[in-house]
């Protein structure tokens, strides 16, 4: 089951069929822990409608934050390590890639978030950047993953192998998120053989393509999650953005115009153009 905030309303779709949701806002929904339950009894007692058009999507977010976890492909490891290591930081990346505490970044608001068919950014001041596409819990209120989405972490990699300490600037600034299309609601574990599929288009062709599976992602969502929650509360629910285990090689930067394409099979694509 899927669930999309469009201009048109809240739309579930199952078995390929749309239904509108009225007397809920985005956060009413997002704030319930039993969101799987709720939605698979709310199909069963609704009507069909006819459904929407892909441009009606709007970023599945409001009052939610969004967060990330670093470092948790070996992938993002060996990247961080080389762009950093002038600057005396690559051992911080290899100590958090084996460390039992997950790195775990404030990413965005729904102010800074693109949906699919929405630019992402380059930041102003930065060189070298690339987009990191994840997987995407969506975790309610009372730490459950009721649900997944796509999240694309915009990352300077400049300003952040200058210095590590630099990693709110190159992470966090306008358009520097996007989630969607919408969000596969269930209270079950993607298949670790779940892929993700980064495409980069320049001038319509393909500049940079590379696909991981989640079998190559280190941590446990549900322990990342747990450590989200210590000490901390999210009343709307959050996204939680867990790694890169894909980074274009030293010699690619992003352009404007680029359209990046990120799929993972069973929530759909979201796909930005940078601008
Ligand atoms: O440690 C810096 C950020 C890492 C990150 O965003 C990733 O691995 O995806
Ligand atoms: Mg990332």
């Amino acid at each position: 089951m899927r669930l999309f905030r469009t201009t048109g309303g809240i739309f579930v779709e199952e078995n390929e069929q749309h239904f509108l949701v009225l007397d809920h806002t985005w956060d009413t929904l997002l704030s319930r822990d039993d969101l799987p339950e709720f939605l698979a009894d709310f199909v069963e007692r609704a009507r069909p409608l006819a459904g929407f058009h892909e441009g009606d999507l709007l970023a599945p977010i409001d009052g939610q934050e969004v967060w990330a976890a670093g470092v948790t492909y070996y992938r993002s490891r060996g990247a961080r390590m080389e762009e950093s290591k002038d600057a005396g930081g690559g051992n911080f990346y290899d100590r958090v890639y084996s460390a039992e505490r997950p790195e775990l970044f404030f990413k965005s608001t729904a102010s800074r978030t693109v949906g699919t068919g929405g630019n992402v950014r380059i930041r102003v001041d930065a060189h070298w950047s690339v987009p990191e596409p994840e997987l995407t819990l969506v975790v309610s209120p009372g730490g459950r993953i009721v649900g997944y989405t796509i999240g694309n972490d915009m990352s300077s990699r400049d300003i952040e192998g200058e210095n590590p300490l630099y990693l709110p600037q190159a992470k966090v600034y306008n358009g520097s998120c996007a989630l969607g299309p919408g969000i596969l609601v269930t209270p079950n574990p993607l298949a670790h053989s779940t892929e993700i599929v980064l495409e980069i288009l320049r001038n319509d062709r393909i500049e940079f393509e590379a696909s991981v599976e989640l079998t190559e992602l280190k941590r446990d969502p549900k322990t990342l999650v747990e450590y989200l929650f210590r000490d901390n509360s999210f009343p709307a629910g959050v996204f939680l953005l867990t790694g890169t285990g894909i980074v274009p090689p030293s010699t690619f930067t992003l352009a404007n115009g680029d359209r990046i394409r990120i799929t993972i099979e069973p929530i759909g694509t979201l796909e930005n153009a940078v601008g």
